[in-house]
């Protein structure tokens, strides 16, 4: 008889409703894709329940393995999923919960689940998309295993042997008749581990790649959790202070934060319920930051570093040079918001801000050094936005900012509809010379920028908008800029970035889509930066003319020509190579162009990119200029 005792779990308790044929005729309702964050969302599946049942105090280690023949395992020392015969199905626990549709139980009861969230598809949907799916239960000393075929069960649970461990395995082998790709990404799966390790501390999790030649194998284990994810996101700063670490059990759950100052302008708070990124924020993240502006205004008033004359620290000011994680464990998660990544339970908010208040205080009280360190670097911010607001008052006052003189440089489009124009940015003059003789002047507009713009990454708005280039654009753009930007005034719903295809052009596209992260990120959310892409080489033969955009597209056409044929094959090393007619047959006209739109789906892999970029080491620059061309979305307008 297995031991179903701890916490009185049984079979009885878990829920039947429905069968697994509706996952794979709609897996997206269910993964919501079937590309490849759909294939990670097995992965995720699958290691949240792992961890679930670490969170519950039951598992101390998980291990992931990326095998060889293409299937991943996710193994932990955990109890074991029950293998004792279900009431109403009359199957086992553990065949339930991998054949039928939300068949929960209560896992992890007690402590706060991860899969009750975001996912929680249930670990049928893994087995329902896979080919084959093995599950091995090791509890009495026995190992209990069970195979399954897209979701059905191959054979009756058998025990195949004895052992001494504790816990569950299970091994999956997506199908590749669901998904568009069914190899698993190391990286992706590396980074979410990394993220639960530092969540779930204490908790030592390895991941195996057996699929590369080099025997690939990490491992993560946070003893400080939190407080070791806010050191690492800080490592290559200069800090501000120690890393301040405060955990308390309230009657609404769990409450984590830990934050440490550093030298930049950026703003890093991540926010955690359950274990799930709360990228949209919530109650929890409201609770924080309110608490955190009211704790360093009145330790500072009232240790005199604030003066009478002084007006409080805002918000902004206590958040500039800000990294922070706020992790919440409650038992009724409430996830809103267009992504379902927002946490809505009110009494969070209260919580958090007691909670934080309170020992935030105690702390800043304890460590006058520290606390000294931290208002300095806040009124310093209050003092900066105090001066690039005069100063972006004294450019708004003189009308630059307003749009009424446009730069004398932009070539301007005829049409006054921002949804049929277009703004192209371009480097060097003489690109922008046949860029402007080849567009088409109703709805294309030519912004030529000179030399290479402001890093934007370090600089303050004041110094930004003293730099003509950027200033140019700005006033291009009409949206201002700060506090006053606002979308609706966009002048072009197609800004492209047009460089050319080396270092140099590769450079300047960074520093244009920094400018646009810093400053203008809603635009990139909006889907209205994009990347032009110019023909790498041009393929004549008599009068035929072709042009490769990639070196695989070069050997393909040239492949083609029979072998006696004559061809020339012309390399553009740059834009101002083509001629006007060639610019615009290529790379502008509608018709045939084709353009990458820029997106952010991840503003915390974007951030530590732009930070990668603007550093000194070229060689993490270079590698990003390639990823980052590669990630953007392909799209043909
Ligand atoms: C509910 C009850 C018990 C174990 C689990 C859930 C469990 C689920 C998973 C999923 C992956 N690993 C897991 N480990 C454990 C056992 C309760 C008992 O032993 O009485």
């Amino acid at each position: 008889m297995p031991d179903t005792s701890v916490q009185g779990y049984g079979a009885e308790q878990i829920q039947v409703l429905e069968g697994l044929s509706a996952v794979r005729k709609r897996p997206g309702m269910y993964i919501g894709s079937t590309d490849v964050t759909g294939l990670h969302h097995l992965v995720w599946e699958v290691v949240d329940n792992a961890i679930d049942e670490a969170m519950a105090g039951f598992c101390s280690d998980i291990t992931v393995t990326l095998g060889k023949d293409g299937g991943l395992s996710v193994e932990d020392n955990g109890r074991g999923i029950p293998v004792d015969k279900h009431k109403k199905t009359g199957k086992s626990a553990l065949e339930t919960v991998m054949t039928i549709l939300h068949a929960g139980g209560k896992f992890g009861e007690g402590g706060y689940k991860v899969s009750g969230g975001l996912h929680g598809v249930g670990v049928s949907v893994v087995n329902a998309l896979s080919v084959r799916t093995v599950a091995e239960v090791y509890r009495d000393g026995k190992v209990y295993v069970q195979e399954y075929h897209r979701g059905d069960a191959g054979g009756e649970l058998v025990v195949s042997g004895e052992t001494e461990k504790r816990g569950t395995k299970i091994t999956f082998y997506p199908d590749a008749d669901i998904f568009d790709t069914i190899e698993f990404d190391f990286d992706v799966i590396q980074n979410r581990l990394r993220q639960q390790a530092y969540l779930t501390k204490g908790v030592c999790i390895s991941l195996i790649d057996e699929r590369a030649d080099v025997f690939n194998r990490y491992q993560f284990y946070f003893e400080g959790g939190i407080k070791s994810y806010v050191r690492h996101l800080n490592k290559s700063k200069e800090v501000i202070g120690g890393v301040v670490y405060i955990e308390r059990e309230v009657d609404e759950g769990m409450i984590e934060v830990s934050l440490q100052y550093n030298n930049s302008f950026q703003e890093n708070i991540y926010t955690f319920a359950n274990n799930i990124h709360t990228t949209e924020g919530g109650m929890h993240l409201t609770g924080f930051k309110s608490a955190l502006t009211r704790t360093i205004n009145s330790y500072a008033r009232k240790m005199d570093l604030l003066k009478e004359k002084d007006d409080n620290l805002v918000a902004d000011d206590v958040r500039e040079g800000l990294t922070a994680i706020v992790s919440v464990k409650l038992g009724d998660p409430q996830f809103e918001g267009q992504t379902k990544s927002k946490l809505g339970n009110a009494e969070m908010r209260t919580a958090v801000e007691a909670v934080f208040y309170e020992a935030f205080t105690e702390y800043l009280e304890e460590n006058p050094a520290d606390a000294r360190a931290i208002v300095g670097k806040c009124t310093l911010a209050a003092r900066a936005r105090l001066a690039a607001r005069a100063a972006r008052d004294t450019v708004i006052r003189k009308g630059a900012l307003e749009g009424m003189t446009l730069p004398g440089k932009l070539a301007d489009c005829s049409s006054k509809d921002p949804a049929q124009s277009e703004l192209f940015i371009v480097e060097g003059d003489s690109a922008g010379g046949s860029a402007k003789q080849g567009r088409d002047r109703h709805t294309q507009a030519i912004l030529p920028l000179r030399g290479k713009i402001l890093n934007v990454e370090q600089a303050r708005l004041d110094r930004i908008l003293a730099n003509n280039e950027v200033r140019s654009l700005v006033i291009a753009l009409g949206v201002g800029i700060g506090e006053t930007f606002d979308v609706s005034k966009l002048r072009y719903h197609k800004i492209v970035i047009m460089t050319d295809a080396d270092v140099d052009g590769a450079h300047i596209r960074t520093l244009v889509l920094t400018l646009f992260y810093r400053h203008f990120k809603q635009l990139i959310e909006d889907g209205y930066v994009y990347i032009a892409q110019p023909p790498l080489y041009k393929i004549a033969s008599g009068k035929k003319v072709q042009y490769a955009f990639s070196e695989e597209e070069k050997s393909k056409i040239v492949k083609a020509f029979p072998e006696d044929a004559r061809y020339s094959i012309q390399r553009y090393k740059g834009l101002g190579e083509m001629n006007p007619d060639q610019l615009w047959e290529t790379t502008m006209n509608p018709e045939n162009r084709v353009m990458l739109r820029v997106g952010i789906d991840d503003a915390e892999k974007a951030d530590q990119v732009f930070d990668t970029l603007m550093g000194s080491e070229v060689m993490p620059r270079r590698k990003f200029i390639q990823a980052y061309a590669k990630k953007v979305q392909n799209l043909d307008i």
